[in-house]
């Protein structure tokens, strides 16, 4: 079954993770005072355990096709949902074998320090700048860094950006034709490239994801983009972690039109909360869905997600902006190659597959 945004969008109103006050689209993080003056001035857990989640049964398929089921669900209904809504939840869109595949990829890539590290830096580097993580360069170094931050509830998550250019495997999940059907469907597009990966380790006692969408944080001049959200870990339908969207927000075009980036937009729009998902489900949103995330109890479980950003093929480069640069670690190898205002046609964000109707 797929729950479509419309069969569950208005059943109730939902309280407010946290204020949707700083709602910039700038920023995923817990407001940090020592971040927010930084931009007004201008694999340490091993996840084996966690990876025991209960997991979707049905299917042995390890090549990720396109089924007859995605194409029957992936119906013109659904596209018009996620149209209108900015945002889906599809159970079961991997199945197990496919899951456990994908989090033996990563748990692998994960656990090692060259990337426990790397994902202590980028926290360094989001919440102190850039020369303080170039200094971080051991992970007992950014732990100290880090440490009265987390305290405070003032990091949000740690983020393993692009695991899919260190795994060749990762590489052929993020890039198959079922994600590739699912992407250009529900955004109308014939093609799509793959922008960046990310994985989402949320523990417990880290703060709020705070209120932005993805392609605030993209240098790309284009309304098509969107990000698979797929839960590692279970959440449970009460106290978890998963995203909680602000319906509509991705066709709200006098929001920044007319709009105060700091202005408080609580009442703005009705929120849906994705509630419980497991392992294998999905809960896609549009790049300029709104979207946030509770805080992680002290005393809960890690929460750990694995994102894909897919942009249309055809998307050219916006020009360079300000704010604070929290997912450059995607676009800064290549960024470089392709001139502002250029089609983006690099290999380093490449084509997926084209999939028939
Ligand atoms: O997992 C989270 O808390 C944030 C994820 C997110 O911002 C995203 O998927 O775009």
């Amino acid at each position: 079954m797929l729950v479509s945004p419309t069969a569950m969008a208005f059943g109730a109103a939902v309280t407010l993770p946290q204020s949707m006050r700083r709602i910039s689209s700038t920023s995923k993080h817990a407001s940090s005072p020592t971040r927010i003056a930084l931009q007004r001035a201008g694999c340490v857990l091993a996840l084996r355990a966690v990876y025991a989640a209960p997991r979707r049964k049905s299917g042995t398929s390890r090549s990720f096709p396109v089924t007859e089921e995605d194409r029957q669900r992936c119906s013109t209904d659904v596209q018009l949902d996620f149209e209108r809504q900015g945002f889906l939840k599809v159970p079961a869109i991997l199945k197990e074998e496919e899951m456990a595949t994908l989090s033996r990829a990563i748990e692998e890539l994960q656990s090692s320090e060259k990337c426990a590290l790397s994902a202590l830096q980028h926290q360094v580097r989001v919440q102190f700048g850039a020369v303080a993580a170039s200094q971080c360069t051991t992970l007992a170094a950014c732990r100290k860094k880090l440490a009265a931050l987390e305290k405070r509830g003032e990091v949000s998550f740690l983020q393993y950006f692009n695991l899919h250019r260190l795994s060749e495997e990762l590489r052929r999940i993020a890039m198959s034709p079922r994600f590739s059907f699912w992407a250009t469907r529900l955004l109308g597009v014939p093609r799509v490239r793959l922008y960046q990966d990310a994985l989402f380790v949320k523990r417990p006692g880290d703060g709020a994801t705070d209120w932005h969408s993805d392609l605030g944080l993209a240098p790309f001049d284009t309304n098509s983009f969107l990000t698979f959200w797929l839960p590692l870990t279970a959440v449970p339908p009460r106290g978890g972690s998963s995203l909680v969207y602000a319906i509509g927000s991705h066709r709200d075009f006098a929001l920044p039109f007319h709009g105060d980036l700091d202005e408080d937009l609580t009442g703005r729009y009705k929120l849906w909360r994705t509630g419980s998902i497991l392992p294998g489900d999905a809960s896609i949103h549009h790049g300029w869905t709104l979207h946030s995330a509770a805080a992680a109890p002290s005393s809960g479980p890690l929460r750990v997600a694995w994102t894909l950003g897919f942009v249309a093929d055809g998307a050219r480069l916006h020009g360079a902006r300000g704010g604070p640069a929290e997912d450059a670690v995607s676009y800064e190898p290549w960024i470089g190659d392709c001139g502002r205002g250029a089609v983006v046609d690099h290999p380093m964000v490449p084509l997926l597959p084209l999939v028939d109707d």
